[in-house]
């Protein structure tokens, strides 16, 4: 996706003379924060983000777009990558890979609190693949969750710097925001040069299905334990808007097997209760309207591990 050198800026009829416009591939071990950095840097919420790893199952753009200095971000948060288990994880990563292939920059996610281990090795590793095919290809890492550590942070600067083929350290905190604007100047310091690529009002590639089906599933991961957030995949069915202002959505939650579906429902419906109100109040936000939510929950067995069934859920 990077643009030949030669041509020089807005060179076409679009608007662009001047500007600056990339695609930024988040890179990390899941559960370092990369959704949440995502979030940070475009200022709404675009990507679900959770304590549990392997959150994060599609490639989801996030678009940052700053008028002002006519730069525009496109990041691209991806899957923690881990080693392949299942259907699932394995596209996941391929994945990884291949957006990584199409990048401008490559962003590496490291927890500070964690340090430098071998699986943030591992995805440098990958990284410097990556940079193969495209020479040019600038590899920046970002040092999170900062807030936690406070100056002990150093040693982990000076370790993630050693990291071969890392050009440039960031301490953030994508919580706090401490460090995001400094690390989101940089990134748009080095995209190449272009017009933007998304309109600049947007902030998200994602269809509204989608988005909506992410943020139940949201919910969904945060109210339940043990190998239910694996299993649980959320899927829109139908948004209609009503006469009297009133969006009604009708959604499903799935899961694997029918005592993870007796789990998700809870006592007397609780859980899913629980779940459904949550789900609400953030379709709400991003509706910016009151919503009727009508969740169901089914057995899909197996779902993960079907190649059809993932690609109708858009996880190629
Ligand atoms: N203290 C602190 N917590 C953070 C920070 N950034 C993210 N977290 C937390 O770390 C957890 C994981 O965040 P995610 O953004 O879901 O991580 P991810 O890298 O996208 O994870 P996967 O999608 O599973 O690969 C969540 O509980 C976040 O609230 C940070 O800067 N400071
Ligand atoms: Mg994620």
């Amino acid at each position: 996706m990077t643009d030949s050198p030669e041509v020089p800026a807005g060179s076409d009829s679009q608007a662009g003379s001047g500007t600056r416009s990339g695609f930024v591939g988040l890179a990390g071990r899941p559960n370092v924060g990369k959704s949440t950095l995502v979030n940070s840097v475009v200022g709404a919420k675009v990507a679900i983000s959770s304590v549990r790893p392997q959150t994060t199952r599609r490639a989801i753009r996030g678009v940052a777009t700053d008028l002002e200095a006519g730069t525009q971000l496109v990041l691209i948060d991806l899957p923690g990558v881990q080693r392949p288990r299942d259907e699932l994880t394995s596209r996941m990563q391929h994945k990884v890979e291949a957006e990584l292939a199409g990048a401008d920059v490559a962003l590496l996610v490291i927890n500070a609190e964690e340090g430098v281990g071998p699986g943030d090795r591992f995805i440098a590793s990958i990284l410097l693949k990556a940079r193969e095919g495209e020479e040019s290809l600038p590899i920046i890492c970002a040092v999170n969750k900062a807030d936690r550590l406070g100056r002990n942070i150093v040693p982990v600067l000076i370790e993630a710097a050693a990291l071969e083929g890392v050009d440039e350290v960031f301490p953030v905190s994508a919580l706090t925001g401490e460090g995001v604007p400094e690390l989101a100047a940089h990134l748009a310091s080095i995209v190449p040069e272009g017009p933007y690529m998304y309109p600049p009002e947007d902030h998200s590639d994602q269809s509204r299905e989608l988005l909506l089906a992410e943020l139940i599933r949201g919910q969904a991961l945060i109210r339940t334990r043990d190998e239910i957030p694996h299993s649980v995949e959320a899927r829109v069915t139908h948004i209609y808007h009503r006469e009297d202002g009133l969006w009604m959505v009708e959604a499903e939650l799935w899961v694997e097997t029918d005592s993870q579906k007796r789990i998700l429902i809870g006592k007397k419906g609780f859980k899913i209760g629980e779940i459904g109100t949550g789900a609400r109040k953030d379709i709400e936000q991003e509706l910016g309207g009151k919503v009727h939510l009508d969740l169901q929950v089914k057995v899909k067995a197996k779902w993960r591990k079907d190649r059809d069934m993932l690609d109708r859920l858009g996880i190629d």
